[in-house]
């Protein structure tokens, strides 16, 4: 059958592969980590820190190993926000679309560095670059960071552009 709406989508395709994304925040100076991505998909876009799953490892052991290569930190305590999933209509095979998971994390060892894949630095809360990112974050990025949990589908067009969206936030 023809793909034509997110909703055709979520029900022929309703588990993309796993990835994980992960900001830091300094709740007392209200600011959240954002990472320029170096390379790969996503490159030239500000983003939480994070990828796939190597085989056999849970989503939380994904979330603290990547964190670890991408930014050089050691996470301590994290909590999920919310379940994303993206459907990239255009494109040849159903390969790229992704199920996201995204946490916060309060508590960490190291100061986040630069790697190969991506270079971090601190914005303020209400300063997030959204026509530097993502176009779906602008639709639940805040209310997410402000303690709202989210559960939401995007499809996007060739260009990266939202299509069509389906957000909760509780
Ligand atoms: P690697 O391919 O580097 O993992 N990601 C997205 N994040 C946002 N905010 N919006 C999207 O809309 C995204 N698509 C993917 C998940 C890719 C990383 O990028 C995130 C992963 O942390 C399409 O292994």
């Amino acid at each position: 059958m023809a793909l034509n709406t997110l909703a055709d989508y979520e029900r022929d395709y309703p588990y993309p592969r796993k990835v994980t994304l992960c900001y830091l925040i300094d709740e007392e100076k209200g600011m959240v980590l954002l990472a320029m991505k170096k390379r790969g998909f996503g490159t030239g876009k500000w983003n939480g820190v994070g990828g796939k799953l190597d085989k056999g490892e849970s989503v939380e052991q994904a979330l603290v190993r990547e964190t670890k290569e991408e930014i050089g930190v050691d996470l301590i305590s994290f909590k999920k926000i919310g379940v994303i999933k993206f459907y990239f209509s255009e494109a040849q095979d159903r390969s790229f679309d992704q199920e996201v998971n995204v946490y916060t994390a309060d508590s960490w060892k190291g100061s986040p560095s630069e790697s190969d894949e991506m270079s971090p630095r601190w914005f303020g809360i209400n300063e997030i670059p959204f026509d530097q990112m993502w176009s779906d974050d602008r639709f639940w990025l805040s209310d997410a960071l402000n303690g709202k949990y989210v559960e939401a589908s995007f499809m996007f067009d060739g260009s990266g552009n939202v299509k069509q969206s389906s957000i909760r936030l509780r």
